[in-house]
Formats: structure tokens, sequence, C-alpha cells
């Protein structure tokens, strides 16, 4: 733990995901943002339409999640 070198400052966040209702939406919202360089973790749930990602904002924005799950053709709230 120095200083500057690997801060790891993860922000978490859930998003409101509609439109999914499988578990290969699921499936799919998932390894897309996990694809995203700064994202550590993103876990889908499809029965709360939620999905929880956890990120370094340095390196990925929040829009830019968004952004990719709505390429895939769902709606972020
Ligand atoms: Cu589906």
């Amino acid at each position: 733990m120095g200083c500057c070198h690997g801060h790891n400052n993860l922000e978490e966040k859930t998003l409101k995901v509609n439109g999914m209702s499988c578990g290969h939406c699921k499936m799919s919202v998932e390894k897309a943002v996990n694809e995203l360089d700064g994202v550590k973790s993103a876990i889908v749930n499809v029965d709360a339409k939620s999905a929880a990602v956890q990120f370094d904002p340095n390196k990925v924005t929040l829009e830019k999640i968004k952004a990719t799950i709505e390429e895939l053709g769902y709606e972020v709230e």
C-alpha cells in the first residue's frame, strides 16, 4: 500500500436494467460488462432487474457501462 501507485478505489453501483428475461440475458450482460477494462465484477439479477457493478472509476465510467448494456438491447435507468 504505497501512495499514488496501484490505488484501488473501487466504486460499486447497482443499475436498473429493463428488458432482461432469462439466464441468457444475465449471461450476456455480465459477460459484456466484465470484459470492460476497469470493471472488477458485474452481477446481474434478472428478477430484480438489476446489475451490481464493481468498477474502478479511474479506468471506466458509469456512462460507458450503461452504453455497453444498452448496446446489447437493454434499457438502463
Ligand atoms: Cu434472455
